[in-house]
């Protein structure tokens, strides 16, 4: 056992040095105040002296402890230390090596809602293969619109073969305009195609969901059913035996309660001939995008519509939607009325608008 003093302006600060050193272990066996002589037989401020008694293992430990914090400390301050070389060369890199130009492009990318890791790869991808140095604006242009042109891969619209009844299916988030975007289609299926076309509901959730699909049914002329559960699916599609086309309107979802005992998905396991739609919003945020993207992959197979890209802010989700997932694009809407605001996605127009040479999408 050994014995020590330690001093303070209070007894709060004697009790710190103390503890500091001994730790919790040391035993206090007295505490003074101490009145100290200054110059001339002045008074000082009083001290506090506290005496402890301990063993000697416990500050041995101590000491062993406090130098292993130390040793923890100065490995976490060294790997930042690199962390941060490395964070600071690779931003050097980007601002160092993209050229002015490239990184323009890629401002505009972002400003047209192009998530900022995706612009970064895209440009960085190009300025990797090709040294733009002294190339002319305009050759620099069509690099990025050919880049970007890959990007969105082949484009799929709904492909027929009469004789070969195919079933269509629309999927999505609530109120992305699956209904809409149905009756668009099937109205130009019908009146410009003049295909044989059924319509089915399983939209039985939502108070008039079945109405506001009935209505299109009514001016197109085209027969609707209603399926409310599994044996409505067989019943239905004999009845439709004959139509070259069959339409199924699904009821919104939200996209982190889809599962597989959905009827909708029982539906599409039971149908061999099929396409199968998800329509997302051309205005929906990155992040829920990417959540929604992420929660249909039990679909497995299916094209995107991006509806409602008169409301977006820009194109930058259809690139988006591509690097979420490899599935193809097909339509984009562009508006309420029905059929017009519905096309065929067309490449050259989304690229030009995303760089800033169009406002395609946005009403004229
Ligand atoms: N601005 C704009 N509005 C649209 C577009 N497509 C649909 N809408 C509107 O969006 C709203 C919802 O459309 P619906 O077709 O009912 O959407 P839904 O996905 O079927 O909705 P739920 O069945 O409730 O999930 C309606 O007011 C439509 O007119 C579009 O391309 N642009
Ligand atoms: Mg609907």
């Amino acid at each position: 056992m050994k014995v020590k003093k330690y001093t303070g302006a209070t007894a709060y600060e004697a009790m710190t040095k103390l503890k500091n050193e001994l730790g919790q272990d040391a035993i206090i066996l007295n505490t003074r105040t101490i009145k100290q002589k200054g110059f001339f037989g002045i008074f000082k401020k009083p001290i506090v002296e506290i005496t402890a008694a301990f063993e000697e293992k416990d500050l041995i430990s101590k000491n062993k402890n406090s130098a292993n914090k130390l040793r923890e400390i100065n490995n976490e301050i060294q790997d930042l230390k690199k962390m941060i070389g490395e964070l600071s060369t690779s931003t050097n890199k980007e601002i160092i090596k993209i050229p002015k130009q490239l990184n323009d492009y890629k401002t505009q990318l972002i400003n047209k809602g192009v998530e900022y890791s995706t612009a970064t790869l895209i440009i960085g991808e190009i300025n990797e293969q090709i040294n733009i140095n002294n190339k002319d604006e305009e050759i620099i242009k069509n690099i990025i619109k050919y880049n970007l042109m890959e990007y969105l891969g082949d484009i799929r619209p709904l492909s027929v073969s009469p004789g070969h009844q195919k079933v269509i299916f629309f999927l999505g988030p609530t109120g992305v305009g699956k209904t809409t975007t149905l009756a668009k289609i099937a109205a130009q299926l019908v009146l410009e195609k003049k295909y044989n076309i059924g319509l089915i509901t399983t939209d039985t959730y939502r108070i008039a969901a079945v109405e506001q699909l009935k209505t299109y049914s009514n001016i197109l002329n085209l027969p609707l059913e209603v399926v409310y559960n599994e044996s409505d699916i067989y019943k239905s599609l004999t009845f439709f035996k004959d139509k070259d086309l069959v339409l199924v309107d699904t009821a919104g979802r939200n996209h982190r309660e889809i599962n597989k005992e959905d009827i909708v998905y029982k539906m599409l396991n039971s149908i061999n001939n099929k396409e199968v739609y998800l329509v997302l919003s051309g205005a929906t945020d990155y992040i829920t995008l990417k959540s929604i993207i992420e929660h249909y992959s039990i679909i497995g197979d299916y094209k995107i519509i991006f509806t409602k890209l008169d409301e977006a802010q820009g194109l930058g989700n259809v690139i988006n939607a591509k690097f979420l997932t490899k599935n193809p694009l097909s339509y984009i809407t562009m508006g309420q009325n029905v059929p017009d605001d519905i096309e065929i996605l067309d490449k050259d127009k989304v690229v030009n608008s995303l760089i800033g040479e169009n406002d395609y999408g946005r009403p004229s």
